[in-house]
């Protein structure tokens, strides 16, 4: 027997840039193809189907016809939602949808949750001798509180016992985790992973292992510069269990990735520098990454120039990060002492913005730190307005 573990696949507007999306459904399309060409037995997807809760009328008859191919090929598909499949303000998930009329089987449905005081019972599902269930991902950081009630209810019969989980756990690093990977149940022998867009394989936890497919496409700069592979696994099991696990590398688009220093160069010498480096191609992706210091404003510098010349030159998406490109009005602030709230409002008022600004500014910064829902953030937005807006001519 054999399953694929995918996850993250984010379907839908992940760029302002119709050829990346186009990419990222590209990617999808190449696992169900090998899906259906290596006749695997089901598939497991470990959330963030959608890049949004609330997807487009593309996104969506896109994954409907993938999952149509699947069906005809009689080849199951297991989810739980991830981050991004719900939509804001929405109970249940898009996925639902698909699970009501029989593309996908969502694990989070009602009918596998119970949600008791002491308890969180979790039912799954037997298939090909392999028992399945899930938990979902959420938002929020709360996630300890539904690991910690969680009660299986297990079939005891099955060769192998799969995990689906959409979240980053402490083994990969305390500052972005948002589950203890302690808190992970015990008993497994496949623990499929999503969330994190990095691949990393090969966690061994309590008697099973912890696989993390990572994205199956870049969705943003820093994953394009920081992981060199997008893919999914094949993972195949008999009655004396998981006997292989492949990560399987999808045909992604080939990138240039240019650092560049500012250092003792004006706007036109930085230009000239960079435009020198680019090369006819067809199609490549391009991330520019500029740091430094450089002479004159940086406002000279012109990135639409060089996103223009790359366009010429071929590529089909340019990035250009110039976060940590200062020029000669640039402002140090003191960080080594005194709260958050100081350091960002010194840094603010040393860059001209005024009172106003700053407190539009903290509020976005406050809001975003605190996980406030949209409700929120549009009652204090409104607040916001009506105390400073009106004094506006
Ligand atoms: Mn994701």
């Amino acid at each position: 027997m054999k399953f694929i573990h995918v996850g993250d696949t984010h379907i839908g507007a992940v760029y302002k840039n119709d050829t990346r999306n186009a990419d990222i459904q590209d990617s999808f399309r190449q696992v169900i193809d090998f899906a259906i060409n290596d006749k695997v037995d089901f598939i497991v997807h470990a959330g963030d189907m959608f890049n949004e809760g609330n997807p487009s009328l593309d996104a969506l008859l896109f994954v409907t016809d993938q999952l149509n191919r699947l069906k005809e090929a009689d080849i199951k598909i297991f989810i739980v939602p991830g981050s991004h499949d719900v939509g804001i303000g929405e109970r249940d998930s898009i996925l639902e949808l698909f699970d009501r009329n029989g593309l996908l089987v969502n694990l989070n449905s009602k009918r596998y949750v119970k949600n008791e005081e002491d308890k969180f019972i979790l039912k799954g599902e037997t298939y090909r001798n392999a028992f399945i269930c899930g938990v979902q991902g959420k938002r929020s950081r709360v996630e300890n509180y539904i690991f910690k009630r969680l009660h299986i209810e297990a079939d005891p019969d099955t060769w192998i016992k799969i995990f689906i989980f959409h979240h980053t756990i402490s083994t990969l690093g305390e500052r972005f985790k948002d589950l203890d990977t302690e808190s992970l149940p015990k008993g497994f022998d496949y623990y499929a992973a999503g969330h994190w867009h990095g691949h990393k394989d090969g966690i061994k936890y309590d008697k099973g292992v912890i696989q993390y497919p990572g994205s199956t496409e870049y969705c943003d700069e820093k994953e394009i510069i920081d992981n060199p592979n997008r893919g999914f696994y094949v993972v195949e099991y008999s009655d004396r269990g998981i006997s292989s696990i492949e990560y399987k590398i999808l045909n992604t688009r080939d990138k240039d990735i240019l650092v560049f220093s500012a250092d003792g160069k004006d706007a036109l010498a930085l230009k000239t520098d960079i435009l020198s480096k680019l090369t006819k191609n067809t199609g490549k992706i391009l991330v520019i990454k500029i740091s430094g210091k450089l002479l004159g404003k940086r406002s000279e510098f012109n990135i639409i120039d060089i996103k223009k010349a790359a366009d010429d030159a071929g590529y089909s998406y340019t990035s250009i990060n110039t976060s940590k490109l200062m020029d000669s009005d640039d402002v140090t602030v003191d960080v080594s002492e005194g709260d958050m709230h100081r350091i960002e409002t010194d840094f603010l008022k040393q860059r001209g913005y005024d009172d106003e600004q700053i407190a539009l500014a903290k509020l976005l910064i406050e809001s975003t730190d605190s996980g406030a829902n949209a409700e929120e953030m549009k009652k204090k937005s409104l607040e916001w307005f009506d105390k400073y807006d009106n004094k506006r001519d």
